[in-house]
């Protein structure tokens, strides 16, 4: 239990909103906007019992509608499927796992448990996205098994490895094709974003771990290496690399956005799972590099600008809304500073807007893309600064996307994604994204619950929320 300090609202809203603003790094009332509305936050247990019940909305909307399928549209009562049209594989239900056992939801767990021994079937004659299956189902099955500790959550997660495994060993490069063919084994598609590349140590280093095969992890390393080897003289990266002649298909670094957002991510995480010094170096190599070429003060705010690779020439100034998760590696990584100012810029946009939109112009702040898929990313951040640093400021952050959540997201059967969060009322369209039940609700839970089914000293998330370090048994 990590009890709310009487001082809160002094923190934030100080003997005045402007100082607490300053306190915050932020101009003016900007604070206030948000819709804290200057009000001391309900205890921390109440929060946690409202995240449940909210979580249970949602899942209980998948149940209705699409149990076993993988993604809800609530607004339709109907469903989609994320991978191939016609052929779910229950994703929701895999990426739902581990939440389920840290909210102590263990008749709904075993409910999807069921569900996935009775009906997974990887015999698919489609084109599954590699990295995607590689962070949302061979993640899901890995923290599921880490969280029950069934076998057969273990014997599918490696079937799910050996299943996409080929789409680096088969490579000339050893960097991965992006698609498989689950049933046939074709590979296809040379040109992924370095995200594809380099997103997968995690999941294949546990992998390895749970197996004592090293093979997923020479695997996932091998590919790493691969890009490194391929920076510029600046210690820059592109974003895009043909896999199979190993040359870049563009010129510009957009870190920490996608489509390369993840592959820094996980150097470090290779550093804090496994102590592999290559990826800390590598990650300390490309930290350096982004300090000299790509952060910026703009407007008073912490940016990552994007530049040419080879020249470090500005290229633009957009932000993914994708990216705000980076202010949480990058106080991992010893930039506390840096990291909670970059948390810092992103809290002045959602005060400007109570949903952030995909993308924004730094510059002006204005939209260049309005929807937002219940992104989870900015929340992510909060939770790992929490954890970090116990500052009551990412309690109180997170607790205004949980009400904006509840006040724009929620419908009468779950939470959906926003179409257009600049108009007032903000426009819903209708889904809800598997990586919601993995997310969104996983990082409010662990924020205000202190379960004691969930490690706060040792644990590690993957990009997709999955625990795949720090679960307790209960
Ligand atoms: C998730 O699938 C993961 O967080 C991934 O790393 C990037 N984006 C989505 C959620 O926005």
């Amino acid at each position: 239990m990590y009890p709310l300090k009487p001082s809160r609202r002094q923190f934030l809203l100080g003997t005045s909103a402007a100082a607490a603003a300053a306190a915050f790094g932020m101009p003016g009332n900007a604070y206030a906007a948000t819709g804290s509305g200057g009000t001391s936050l309900p205890p921390d247990q109440e929060i946690a019992a409202d995240v449940r019940t909210e979580f249970l909305h949602a899942w209980n909307g998948y149940k209705q509608f699409a149990w076993g399928h993988d993604q809800v549209m609530p607004l339709s009562g109907t469903y989609s499927e994320f991978f191939v049209s016609g052929h779910p594989i229950g994703l929701s239900i895999i990426e739902a796992l581990d939440t389920l056992y840290v909210m102590g939801l263990d008749d709904e767990l075993a409910l999807g448990v069921d569900w996935i021994k009775n009906n997974l079937n990887f015999e698919i004659d489609g084109d599954f996205h590699v990295f995607e299956f590689i962070i949302r189902v061979l993640g899901g099955l890995e923290a599921g098994y880490l969280a029950t500790g069934d076998p057969e959550l273990l014997r599918l997660s490696v079937q799910a490895g050996d299943l996409v495994l080929p789409a680096f060993t088969k490579s000339p490069t050893g960097m991965p094709y992006q698609y498989v063919n689950l049933a046939t084994g074709a590979l296809s598609g040379n040109t992924p974003p370095i995200a594809e590349i380099g997103t997968n140590i995690l999941e294949f280093g546990l992998l390895s771990q749970l197996t004592g095969d090293p093979k997923y992890y020479q695997a996932a390393k091998t590919a790493y290496k691969a890009v490194v080897e391929r920076r510029s003289s600046l210690d820059l990266l592109a974003s895009y690399l043909n896999i199979e002649t190993g040359a870049w298909a563009d010129s510009t670094d957009q870190a920490p956005n996608p489509p390369v957002d993840s592959f820094y991510e996980y150097l470090w995480g290779g550093w804090a799972m496994f102590r592999d010094q290559d990826c800390l170096d590598w990650y300390r190599m490309f930290t350096a590099a982004f300090k000299k070429y790509l952060v910026e003060d703009y407007n008073g705010y912490t940016w990552f600008k994007q530049v040419d690779f080879t020249t470090g020439e500005l290229v633009s100034r957009d932000q993914s809304e994708l990216a705000a998760f980076y202010g949480e590696v990058l106080a991992h990584g010893g930039d506390v500073a840096l990291g909670e100012s970059y948390y810092r810029t992103w809290a002045n946009v959602a005060s400007q807007y109570p949903v952030l939109p995909e993308e924004i112009d730094y510059t002006t702040l204005a939209a260049l893309s309005k929807g937002n898929q219940l992104r989870p990313e900015y929340l992510n951040a909060a939770f790992d600064l929490y954890v970090q640093l116990r500052s009551d400021v990412y309690k109180t952050t997170s607790y205004d996307y949980f009400q904006n959540m509840k006040t724009y997201n929620r419908t009468p059967h779950g939470y959906t994604i926003i179409n257009d969060v600049t108009t007032r009322p903000m426009v819903q369209g209708d889904l809800f994204p598997a990586y919601s039940f993995a997310e969104n609700f996983k990082y409010l839970w662990l924020i205000f619950s202190n379960t004691p089914r969930y490690d706060y000293k040792t644990g590690y998330l993957s990009t997709e929320g999955k625990i795949l370090r720090g679960l307790r048994r209960a």
